[in-house]
């Protein structure tokens, strides 16, 4: 097969963690080498036990390199989590679970930061030593930070999530550094390039793992500019989210627990929302100016579905092409 730079086809993929990471691996199995790039959400990046931790572009490069641990859907698979243990022993808080494989990939990183170099090349770096031969791109390498509005105050991304496991009835979201923080240069280049084939909104959260990214300065701009269609893949089926607390954060929003909320979320910004084909009834009902609807299997259980999903996703756009 032609290599993705030869056949001229170049994806932006923007995502979050586990639910985008299934979609980005769909996309990196079909599409020709060189074709795929993605650009994940750092917005809940923390520095935790003394090392920066980067879940989100974890979880991304984890699932290309075929390494993740499926069932959890973010760490490594086959971990063990002895210095966790030893730490704790030691007085060290645990409730953030980091296993002593993926432990090296925050000591290599937080090293390599420390050293000098940017979040991109670091990135870059740790792709080549787990063989991952997709572009994968932080959105940025200056800090932007989720903070949840909620009952308790302002609580950091990991703390609301993690520690807290999402109980907090969330009021909003605010992501600190987001209007100083450049997008990372080649992701905006790529917006910018008249040749972009399409950008693929993953089915994350909208809120606290698209949201940073579409923030960040420039780039809602540029992808209204850009002539290439912008797909997003709702991450919310029915009145449930796939994975994470998507349709809870919708409900305490206040908004309607569906992929139209999804829809609205996006609008005039997406040309082509594809929701799962078990939402038909509630597509016949979408009516946004610009957008026009796609039915497609989006349950992401086994490799085939990922695949599946991603080639639909690149037949829709070869249909569409002038
Ligand atoms: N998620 C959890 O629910 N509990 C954890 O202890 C946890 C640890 C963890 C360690 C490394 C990593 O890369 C991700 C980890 N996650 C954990 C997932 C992560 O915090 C969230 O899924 C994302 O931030 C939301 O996209």
């Amino acid at each position: 097969m032609k290599s993705g730079t030869e056949s001229g086809v170049k994806i932006l993929a923007l995502s979050g963690g586990v639910g985008g990471a299934k979609l980005a691996l769909g996309l990196a199995r079909v599409l020709p080498p060189g074709a795929l790039t993605v650009v994940a959400n750092t917005a809940d990046d923390f520095e935790h036990l003394g090392l920066y931790i980067a879940p989100d572009l974890d979880t991304v490069m984890y699932t290309l390199a075929g390494i993740n641990d499926t069932e959890r859907g973010w760490g490594l698979a086959g971990e063990s989590w002895q210095c966790l243990d030893a730490l704790n022993r030691l007085g060290a808080e645990r409730w953030f679970q980091l296993g002593d494989r993926d432990l090296a990939t925050h000591i290599r990183r937080s090293a390599l930061l420390r050293e000098g170099q940017n979040l991109s090349a670091v990135t870059a770096q740790l792709c080549r030593a787990l063989d991952v031969t997709v572009d994968l791109l932080p959105m940025s390498d200056d800090p932007v930070r989720t903070l949840v509005d909620c009952e308790e105050g302002e609580l950091p991304f990991q703390h609301y999530f993690v520690r807290e496991q999402c109980r907090p009835r969330v009021r909003g979201f605010r992501f600190a550094g987001q209007e100083q923080a450049r997008a990372q240069p080649a992701f905006l280049a790529m917006l910018t390039d008249p040749e972009l084939t399409a950008v693929i909104i993953c089915p994350s959260n909208p809120f606290v793992s698209v949201d940073p990214i579409l923030g960040l300065p420039g780039v809602r701009e540029a992808l209204v500019a850009s002539p290439a269609p912008v797909y997003a893949v709702s991450p919310i089926i029915g009145d449930r989210a796939l994975k994470g607390p998507a349709a809870k954060m919708m409900a305490e929003l206040g908004l309607p627990v569906s992929a139209a909320s999804v829809a609205a979320h996006y609008r005039g910004l997406v040309d082509t929302f594809v929701m799962d084909e078990s939402d038909a009834t509630l597509a016949a009902t979408i009516n946004e100016p610009g957008m026009q609807i796609m039915m497609a299997p989006t349950v992401m259980k086994s490799l085939e579905d990922r695949e599946r999903l991603a080639q639909q996703l690149l037949d829709r756009l070869q249909d569409c092409r002038p």
